[in-house]
């Protein structure tokens, strides 16, 4: 009786503790090139491999000063050729009254600007024609070292996806808004 127990317990702390690491997001490290191009990320990109994320604008998956692993995503001024705006978004299967918590590192090159840049958590309904609720938070005092940014939010009633958006608009003609080694998990 007490060995089952035990190891009822064992199971508990077991599931608790992998429960914690769970990361919503495929690929928030960026490290997975997609089937159509370098320049994107698997997970990122639309049709790649499903419909639950894409990148827009001047977006880019590079190589340069990665938190983790090698790569990163650069939403990148008008130095690029690509306009003055971008971003990228993924969703994850979710539900209603749930906390969630949105974590991202982020890092901008000397000279940087953007007139927008954020980052977003949506809830859409299950077939995301409804945007039932979204929560914002504004990047700002980022510069040329990693910091990492936190949204946390709670779904509303109906909830099926929840969606994490960065999103930059307005950017200036220097460097790049980066990321790296994005999360999004249930918060208690
Ligand atoms: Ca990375």
């Amino acid at each position: 009786m007490n060995r089952l127990l035990a190891s009822s317990v064992l199971a508990t702390l077991a599931f608790a503790s992998v429960a914690r690491a769970e990361n919503l997001i495929y690929n928030g490290s960026f490290e997975s090139e997609s089937a159509f191009s370098y320049g994107f990320a698997l997970n990122w990109k639309m049709n790649d491999p499903d419909d639950h994320g894409d990148a827009w604008g001047s977006a880019a998956r590079e190589n340069w000063r990665a938190k983790t692993g090698e790569f990163l995503m650069a939403i990148r001024g008008t130095w690029a050729n690509t306009g003055d705006f971008g971003g990228v978004w993924q969703e994850a299967e979710g539900r209603g009254n749930q906390s969630y918590r949105l974590t991202a590192w982020c890092w901008t090159d000397a000279g940087w600007t953007a007139k927008t840049q954020e980052m977003k958590l949506e809830f859409w309904n299950w077939d995301r024609t409804q945007l039932l609720g979204s929560a914002v938070h504004t990047l700002e005092d980022l510069g040329a070292e990693w910091k990492q940014r936190e949204l946390i939010a709670v779904s509303p009633d109906g909830t099926e996806w929840v969606r994490v958006v960065f999103n930059v608009s307005g950017a200036g003609e220097t460097g790049s808004l980066q990321l790296d080694d994005v999360v999004l998990e249930p918060s208690p």
